[in-house]
């Protein structure tokens, strides 16, 4: 057997907490709702989605005493980006379908979408489970970013489904992962072919939430580690008192990431994509804004500060978000002739293709971030900003600000920087009480969902910042979360992405707070996770969830 940690060990004995109403195991008693519809676009989703459109939310309520059902086999598939906690979801189903009917079965298709396709699986024996309970990562069965969408890939899925005589699949995954789980479900449902489908909402950015959904799992983990170094970061600066530090944190397409990491540290400067895109602010603008604080903080003599930014901020920026949506076009369109380049040949391609505002956009900008600008989309269509380096754009275009700034006599400090990302150094954490749980709970509702013979639902979990005693379990139509937007130059259904509200109270604490602290050092070090002790520093939730549910 190969080493583990002490940590992971004494960790392995976590038993994490059940909503009351999975006490008794996951034959729950179920309770319906009214019908439900789409969050846009309603006719369009109503269309697209004719047999499971509509379905009612559920809630369990414990049943009155523990029941056997029949046995099922379940195939379950980790799906995008790794957050903490996954391999408890798949704890939790395993435990839940066991609970169903000891002889139940989990089968684990490996690498994501692709091992569905491709018939690439392992049964997970209770061995394998009990070696991965409490643990970060998704190295249990890894992980994938294919985009489930085509006739031909639902039939090799229902194929290899049928001959492994699974009942339901679990798709664990991010906003797209769940589109695919809907799209799948709805395949299934219409061709009466029995094979359910569940969704469990995961990613660290924290962007697949709703009215139902509270938190993607893996979001509070990510956070508290992001904001234990931000933390640590913070102290150095103020320790050594000569560097200002940029940070760019993961989260592509929202800002909840760098929003709770500014909630739990404090930072001079915390820039939050949604309002930049709100003000309609261009790149020069949030330039100066980072410079005045920077020259605010130099006239009390404090040449140091901490900056944090979020991934997805150039997609924000209105000139860039324009650019961006024409070169989604434009590569989409001309994917053939992009394919042989290399990234300075692209960017260059690209250039002499695009016209008026967004050709001027893209000159503007350094050469470095043109080119990372054209890289290749991930499979949803997606810019991949975690490769577009901001935090040095910034950190780079401050100091050219600064030096104007000092050459009209309105700074007079000095700025020597220093850039971080923050992203993959969380994503693996082992996880916070917080997700252990809710994982934990999400797989075990996942299997009563499955129990319950339902598809086309996404397992929930909500009240989650009461204690768990009090949790609610239940499952949520995905069709109920999905509207139309525009993806690799075509109208798809997706579930919609839930950005940073500005109207939120979690932002609306942030910013009634925010100018005190770019000038006064009021950092907060939040320190690592705690996995053994008090329930104060053991058993927290988020800082936005706390706010949102104040
Ligand atoms: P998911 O949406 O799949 O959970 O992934 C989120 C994320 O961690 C983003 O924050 C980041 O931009 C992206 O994954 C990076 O993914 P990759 O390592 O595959 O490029």
């Amino acid at each position: 057997m190969s080493r583990i940690s002490a940590l992971q060990k004494a960790r392995a004995a976590y038993q994490p907490k059940l909503p009351p109403a999975l006490a008794n195991g996951a034959a729950v008693k179920i309770c319906a709702g009214a019908p439900t519809t789409a969050a846009g676009d309603v006719e369009a989703i109503k269309g697209l989605f004719k047999a499971t459109f509509g379905s009612p939310v559920l809630t369990f309520e414990p049943a009155a005493e523990k029941a056997v059902k029949e046995a099922v086999t379940v195939g379950v598939i980790l799906s995008g980006g790794q957050a903490p906690g996954g391999h408890n979801v798949i704890a939790g189903i395993f435990d839940g379908i066991k609970s169903l009917n000891p002889a139940s079965r989990l089968i684990g298709f490996l690498k994501g979408p692709d091992g569905l396709v491709k018939n690439e699986y392992m049964e997970l024996t209770a061995d394998i489970i009990d070696a991965y309970r409490n643990t970060g990562g998704f190295d249990m069965i890894g992980s994938g970013r294919t985009k489930l969408e085509t006739e031909e890939q639902f039939e090799l899925v229902r194929k290899h489904c049928e001959a492994l005589k699974i009942d339901a699949l679990v798709i664990i995954g991010g906003d797209d992962s769940n589109t695919n789980a809907c799209v799948l479900a709805e395949y299934f449902k219409s061709n009466n072919y029995g094979i359910r489908v569940i969704g469990c909402p995961k990613t660290i950015d924290g962007d697949l939430k709703n009215e139902w959904i509270e938190a993607s799992f893996g979001f509070d983990t990510a956070c508290r580690v992001y904001s234990e170094l931000i933390g640590n970061l913070c102290r150095d600066a103020n320790s050594a008192k000569k560097y200002w530090h940029f940070v760019k944190l993961m989260g592509r397409s929202a800002s909840h990431i760098a929003l709770e990491c500014a909630l739990q540290t404090q930072p001079n400067v915390a820039i939050i994509s949604e309002e930049v895109a709100e003000k309609k602010m261009t790149l020069g603008q949030i330039v100066d804004q980072i410079a005045k604080v920077v020259a605010a903080r130099a006239a009390e003599k404090n040449n140091f500060g901490i900056a944090l930014i979020p991934e997805g901020l150039i997609e924000f920026i209105p000139e860039i978000k324009v650019l961006i949506a024409e070169l989604n076009e434009l590569m989409a369109a001309e994917g053939a002739a992009l394919e042989s380049m290399d990234a300075e040949a692209k960017a260059a391609f690209v250039a002499g293709k695009l016209a008026g505002d967004s050709a001027n956009v893209f000159k503007s900008l350094p050469a470095g971030i043109q080119k990372q600008l054209c890289s290749d989309r991930d499979p949803h269509g997606n810019v991949q900003v975690s490769l577009i380096e901001t935090e040095k754009m910034l950190a780079e275009m401050v100091g050219v600000r600064l030096k104007e700034m000092k050459a009209a006599g309105t700074y007079t400090g000095k700025f020597a920087t220093q850039t971080h990302f923050f992203g993959y150094e969380g994503r693996c954490a082992a996880p916070s009480n917080y997700d252990a749980d809710y994982c934990y709970s999400l797989g075990y509702s996942a299997a009563a969902l499955i129990g319950a013979g339902c598809t086309g639902y996404m397992a929930n979990v909500r009240n989650t910042t009461a204690p768990a005693a009090q949790w609610i379990a239940g499952g949520i139509p995905i069709t109920m979360m999905m509207n139309m937007e525009r993806r690799h130059g075509a109208d798809k259904p997706v579930i919609r992405k839930a950005l940073v509200e500005l109207y939120g109270a979690p932002f609306k604490y942030f910013a009634s707070k925010r100018d005190e602290w770019a000038v006064a050092t009021a950092f907060v070090y939040p320190g690592p996770i705690q996995y053994f002790g008090p329930s104060e520093v053991c058993d927290l939730c988020t800082c936005n969830l706390a706010l949102e549910k104040k």
